[in-house]
């Protein structure tokens, strides 16, 4: 059978409705719609199979942090294809690729983050984490210490560990989460819960959560506490700036491990290589996957400290995933890092487009129909609501103004996702500032038609 690349769409789209499932999707209703075919890309536009195109504002899902296209990915897998297509890393055995990623990964994670434990992707490295760091305390003779602390609105991954981590009620809702031993404290989110507080004592108050949290615990019982440096998922939420000085005070005062989940702020989205460099964090443990690769391979893994791999290297971890450190990924990887570096990629978020993404971005909040619009690096949030000064919700339920919004973004030739009533980005790193004044030209736009479409509608009411 071949790639189908010629197929009609419809015929496509039929035979994507018989055979394959999609994920977070209601797979009935899309069936009756026709999914989008995407047949093609070429830095920050995709071009679907009826030659529409596409300014893709999310990069994928958070990831072809490089752009589409670089041929130069294409040949390293080809490449190493040819060389070793795979081997495993269990058998006492290891290979070049493996340990040139993990020695460039120790060079460029801060402080004495220097040893990575591979896996395909970031649900995967989570599940590694809440073993991992239970098997340390274990280790060091504290086989009690082993609840992990995350967040309401987390986003780690869709496996039985990670959707347990993750702070996700529909999530929760299936499949019997979360497993034991996880408890959650409020997000830092100020626009949406932070009532009349400022967001400085906001930022603190969430932070103290954590002590809270310890203290009610016992802190002979908490392993380790988890943390997006920026949620992602949950909505680009950049937190308080006293957020995380606060919380990395209450890991230092308290004996238990921080992790940085770092699959979508690393690899250069916040404007250095990773969110804890831009936020000041000191991680003991780091997830990463997604930028690592730019979504090119799949590949994933968790960076542990010199102190962290000590106390593992001392036992046998009875873990490990088929796909560990995969010669191909691997190879990919570090033709991605090398891009990343020699194109100062993130230099030029840092200092150029990031900036300009957040003036331009910025102007968003003059929209009648948006409370808040706000960007970190190549990350970005806006707020819709009925009332600017009540930082009010809609009457209707969550989500329905968001998707509204999301389909004028499409007919406009731009690919935004919603979350609840909140719009975000996450365009590749490569996005000039021609390309950031599309998108935000789209976005401005997509925001008219849907005020109209409320209007209209009657749903311009606060709830
Ligand atoms: N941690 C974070 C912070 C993530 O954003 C994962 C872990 C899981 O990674 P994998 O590679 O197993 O998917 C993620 C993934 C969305 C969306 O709707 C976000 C993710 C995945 C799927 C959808 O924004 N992030």
């Amino acid at each position: 059978m071949t790639l189908l690349h010629n197929m009609p769409t419809a015929d496509l789209q039929k035979l994507d409705a018989a055979h394959h499932v999609h994920p977070f999707t209601t797979n009935a209703d899309l069936a009756a719609k026709g999914a989008r075919v995407i047949s093609s890309a070429k830095g920050v536009f995709l071009r679907d199979s009826e030659g529409v195109e596409l300014l893709d504002g999310m990069a994928g899902l958070w990831c072809t942090n490089i752009g589409y296209g670089r041929n130069e990915l294409a040949d390293a897998a080809h490449a190493q294809m040819l060389q070793l297509p795979y081997y495993n890393t269990f058998f006492q055995t290891t290979h070049a690729p493996v340990i040139a990623l993990s020695a460039k990964l120790a060079q460029l994670a801060p402080g004495d983050l220097n040893h990575v434990f591979y896996a395909s992707g970031g649900s995967e490295a989570n599940d590694t984490n809440i073993r991992l760091v239970r098997h340390y305390w274990a280790t060091k003779g504290k086989p009690d210490k082993k609840v992990i602390i995350s967040r309401h609105n987390a986003y780690h991954g869709s496996t039985m560990g990670g959707a347990s981590l993750g702070g996700m009620s529909a999530m929760h809702a299936q499949g019997g989460l979360p497993i034991p031993d996880i408890a959650f404290i409020d997000q830092p989110f100020w626009y949406a819960e932070g009532g009349e507080s400022s967001p400085e004592d906001f930022g603190l108050e969430r932070a103290r959560q954590l002590e809270a949290k310890i203290a009610a615990l016992g802190e002979d019982n908490v392993a380790a506490f988890i943390a997006e440096p920026v949620q992602g998922a949950g909505g680009v939420i950049i937190p308080p700036a006293t957020y995380w000085p606060e919380i990395q005070r209450i890991c230092d005062a308290h004996d238990i491990l921080l992790i940085a989940d770092e699959v979508i702020c690393g690899f250069g989205r916040t404007g250095n290589w990773f969110g804890s460099d831009t936020l000041n964090i000191r991680p003991d443990i780091m997830t990463i996957a997604k930028g690592l690769s730019s979504g090119y391979a799949p590949i994933g893994g968790s960076i542990l400290s010199d102190e962290v791999a000590e106390v593992i290297a001392s036992t046998e971890f009875n873990h490990g995933y088929t796909y560990a450190g995969h010669p191909v990924s691997c190879a990919v990887a570090m033709e991605n890092l090398r891009i990343l570096e020699d194109e100062n990629l993130i230099q030029q978020v840092r200092d150029v487009t990031g900036p300009y993404l957040a003036e331009k971005w910025g102007q968003l909040a003059d929209h009648p129909l948006v409370g808040e619009a706000k960007s970190l690096g190549m990350m970005a949030g806006l707020a819709m609501t009925p009332d600017k000064a009540a930082r009010a919700p809609f009457a209707a339920d969550a989500g329905t103004v968001g998707y509204i919004c999301r389909e004028r973004c499409f007919a406009n030739g731009l690919i935004m996702r919603h979350v609840g009533d909140r719009m975000i980005i996450s365009p590749p790193l490569v996005i000039s500032k021609s390309e950031i004044d599309q998108l935000v030209e789209r976005a401005a736009k997509a925001l008219d038609e849907t005020l109209a479409v409320l209007q209209q509608d009657g749903l311009m009411t606060a709830g």
